[in-house]
């Protein structure tokens, strides 16, 4: 444990030589060092010096790691936990070295060893501890978190394999594991003297002493080591490094004594690797639930590890007078994911600190805080009560509790209401009894978030109802944004130097600045230059793309690009069929007026979602026919993007013109790509959900496409919906879906998109695809009307970049700082 004294500051009360130690060296000596020392070889490959480079980046951090870390340890400010089981980070180093003001430097020193900065960040591999928006989120949050000089640690977990790399192989979607730690990671730091240990399995006995207290014990329990794996999170340009402490599940040393003494040595030790599969792999499931064992083993492993981490911490400055606590202390919990956070609180404070009922939570309740990111039911987690039962006992004696003592809550609200208490229980009944981990979390804490002005609505309206009326203080909107360090300064190096030489650097840390650049749209030398500054982004695009697909991009036509999830509700299905529509009117001649584009799709599937892997060969064999045929090219192309993650949407949203944001509306919670694009000056097709409600706000009209059925119109309609109807009435859906039928696109692999098609058709489909496509297909002749005069698309562009200042995550982290994490 860390104590007072371990913890006081050394550079300013040296007690040994490391204290007084020269300061580290330059950049470019510490890289010498590296090379010399760290690497052990002369024929180093790209790969070795990436990890020298990161090396010696890190070793600029640590002094003001080290700071930060003393200064947050007294308790200076609020301490907020992050807790997530996502952190789609990204490569680092591009990053760190904006951050810390080292991007020239860096670039200088490299050419003594004949390479560019570019190459080498091209060599770092992603972390792709996440699945998408969710864990972008995480990312974009911790870096808006440092740069506002807040204390917030994030806590995560440390997967051997990330999101899985997606091959297209003839047109279909192969999963590989994704190494990303095969070569090392110079970003992190073991942190052996913080490990704890995590129980599971074994039974509870409770008995009660000789002072009349009950006392529990969960005992006979597997324990697990948790060790921490720490990364530097820079702020910008101010001197905070904060931290993300990702856990490592280890086998303790432990082995069963039976086992040993019938000397099946190597058996004992072997199966002790079955506690370091709980951070194997990251579950590829986005907006659905992961309803396996290994997953509850993942969240609670990843809870207890960072409580009792976070308790420690307190306990080293403050001993166990927890009346503190919540005062000091704030857990944001990232989705339901972490949301067995709550029972283990309270289980460290009942049974290993011996605090009462009442005073434990009142801790609890006082320090969480949930936030939803989904209205989809199949992403509701519910765990089976039998089998956490069996994992974790202790835990499930405490839900119930919980829920035993909420209850009469309800049963106050609405007397002799016993629906009620059916529908709001946290324990589903059923065959089997399930825990709601939504309720849950809703139950414990005292700020329930979404992620945006439709989404929290449509949560305090539907979803959860009966507990906005209970506690509607506790409700509350943070509409989500992303960090412009990454999402321009960094990844638009063009861009935002034109934007720095009209505004000035300020806009790094206050989007809203980027308002004044509505006064250069009647500037002609301005427009130009951001005209040219597009375009010579979209060579580097068509580069990427030709590298990545074979597909050949004209930077002349118009990039018109969905990168995302693939999911039904995003409905790229309804830009694919968008495509063949434009197709059919090439092979018809009907090209008057039309505007060549190229079309770019990319996202991975979840493994197990079939739909969505057929829509992933549907956009392949489009792709197909319409890149073979020379006398369609002119005007269409088409690629699929295999793979995509973080660094390539760096590559991607300062090249594109037209961003595609087409859910059904109300199914979207907030969408947070729609915003990197609009930042880097692209115009948006967008139906009215999500974020893009307030992104239109913020443009106007003028300036957006929008079209569609809005959430209201989607319920209403579902009541009576007859696609056959709408498809008999549209000329050009009833051309797209029977070149399908005719099996165009399938010519040797008959049948394959039957259920595509058939989901169109279906009065029942739930994405409204077909009632949508009339709307979609007239808001894109607009599009390319408008686009056909360049002068006032990029004047629309310029406007674009000009909004776009209300969606920087610092935003939204102000936001969460004032109204939830500094609340009390
Ligand atoms: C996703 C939503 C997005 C939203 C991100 C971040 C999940 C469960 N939800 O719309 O689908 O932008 O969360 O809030 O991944």
């Amino acid at each position: 444990l860390n104590t007072n004294k371990a913890e006081a500051d050394p550079i300013a009360d040296p007690t040994t030589p490391a204290d007084t130690c020269e300061p580290c060296d330059t950049l470019g000596a510490s890289l010498a060092r590296h090379i010399r020392y760290g690497l052990c070889r002369d024929d180093h490959d790209p790969e070795e010096l990436f990890t020298a480079v990161g090396e010696s980046v890190k070793e600029q951090m640590l002094d003001d790691w080290r700071q930060t870390r003393i200064k947050d340890n007294q308790y200076q400010q609020k301490q907020v936990a992050y807790l997530s089981l996502e952190f789609l980070m990204g490569r680092a180093l591009g990053n760190a070295l904006l951050s810390l003001n080292l991007t020239d430097e860096a670039k200088a020193v490299l050419t003594d060893y004949a390479t560019t900065l570019e190459d080498i960040e091209q060599v770092e591999h992603d972390a792709g501890l996440g699945n998408g928006g969710l864990g972008r989120l995480a990312a974009c949050f911790l870096d808006s978190c440092a740069s506002l000089d807040l204390s917030v640690t994030g806590y995560g977990i440390r997967y051997q394999y990330g999101m899985f790399m997606q091959k297209i192989v003839d047109g279909y979607q192969i999963e590989q594991p994704d190494r990303w730690l095969r070569h090392g990671n110079p970003w992190e730091v073991r942190i052996a003297h913080k490990i704890v240990s995590v129980p599971f399995f074994g039974h509870t006995e409770n008995y009660v002493d000789k002072h009349g207290r009950r006392h529990h014990v969960w005992t006979d329990t597997q324990n697990v080591l948790a060790i921490p794996y720490d990364v530097p999170i820079p702020g910008f340009n101010n001197g905070r490094i904060n931290t993300l402490r990702l856990w490592k599940a280890e086998a303790n040393d432990e082995f069963d004594l039976a086992e040993f003494n019938e000397g099946d040595y190597a058996e004992a030790v072997a199966t002790k690797n079955l506690a370091e599969q709980i951070t194997m792999v990251l579950y590829p499931n986005d907006a659905s639930v992961n309803g396996k064992e290994l997953r509850l083993r993942q969240q609670y492993f990843l809870s207890s590890a960072s409580l009792q981490d976070l308790l420690a911490r307190y306990v080293a400055h403050y001993g166990k007078d927890f009346s503190q606590f919540s005062q000091h202390n704030v857990l944001q919990l990232n989705d339901t994911h972490p949301s067995i956070a709550v029972p283990e609180l309270m289980r460290l404070l009942l049974d290993q600190y011996e605090l009462t009922w009442d005073e434990a939570w009142a801790i609890t309740s006082e320090s969480m805080a949930y936030t939803n990111h989904t209205l989809l039911p199949e992403a509701l987690e519910r765990w089976s009560v039998p089998m956490m039962k069996y994992m974790l006992p202790r835990i499930v004696e405490i839900i119930f509790e919980i829920n035993s003592r909420y209850l009469e809550q309800v049963a106050h609200h609405w007397p002799g209401n016993i629906e009620k208490l059916t529908s709001m229980s946290i324990i589903e009944e059923g065959p089997e009894q399930h825990i709601r981990m939504a309720y849950l979390a809703i139950v414990a804490s005292f700020s329930v978030n979404g992620v945006a002005g439709l989404h929290t609505q449509l949560l305090k309206e539907g979803l959860f109802s009966d507990f906005y009326q209970l506690w509607p203080e506790k409700f509350n909107n943070k509409t989500n944004g992303v960090t412009p360090r990454r999402w321009l300064a960094y990844c638009n190096p063009k861009l935002a130097g034109l934007i720095t030489r009209r505004l000035g650097k300020e806009w790094i840390t206050d989007l809203s600045r980027l308002a004044a650049l509505n006064a250069f749209t009647s500037d002609k030398a301005f427009v130009k230059e951001w005209a040219e500054i597009k375009l010579a982004n979209k060579q580097a695009l068509s580069e990427f793309v030709y590298q990545e697909c074979g597909v050949k991009f004209d930077p002349t036509m118009m990039f018109d690009v969905q990168v995302k999830r693939i999911h039904e509700y995003k409905r790229q299905l309804l830009n694919i069929l968008h495509v063949i529509h434009l197709y059919r009117r090439i092979l018809n001649g009907d090209t008057e007026g039309m505007v060549p584009r190229c079309v770019l799709i990319g996202g991975k599937a979840a493994p197990g979602y079939a739909m969505a892997k057929q829509i992933i060969k549907l956009a392949n064999n489009v792709a197909h026919m319409v890149n073979s045929d020379p006398l369609v090219t002119p005007y269409l192309r088409m690629a699929f993007l295999p793979n995509y993650n973080v660094s390539a949407m760096e590559k991607i949203c300062p090249g594109t013109d037209l961003s595609e944001q087409i859910s059904t509306a109300g199914k979207e919670a907030s969408g947070t790509g729609n915003m990197k694009f609009m930042m880097n000056g692209a115009l948006t097709i967008g139906t009215l959900d999500g974020a893009n409600i307030e992104m239109l706000e913020e443009v106007g009209h003028e300036n957006f496409f929008l079209f569609g059925l809005d959430a209201a119109q989607v319920a209403q309609a579902k009541v009576n919906y007859q696609p056959q109807q709408i498809i008999a009435q549209s000329e050009a859906l009833s051309g797209v879906i029977s070149m399908l039928k005719s099996g165009h696109f399938n010519l040797v692999e008959p049948g394959i998109f039957d259920h595509i098609i058939a989901s169109i058709i279906d009065p029942y489909d739930q994405w409204m695809t077909a009632a949508d496509f009339e709307g979609y297909r007239i808001a894109q002749e607009k599009v390319a009307q408008t686009y056909l005069d360049q002068d006032t698309w990029q004047q629309i562009s310029i406007r674009n970049s000009a909004a776009s200042g209300r969606f920087s995550s610092d935003n939204t982290i102000a936001g969460y700082r004032d109204d939830i994490w500094m609340k009390k």
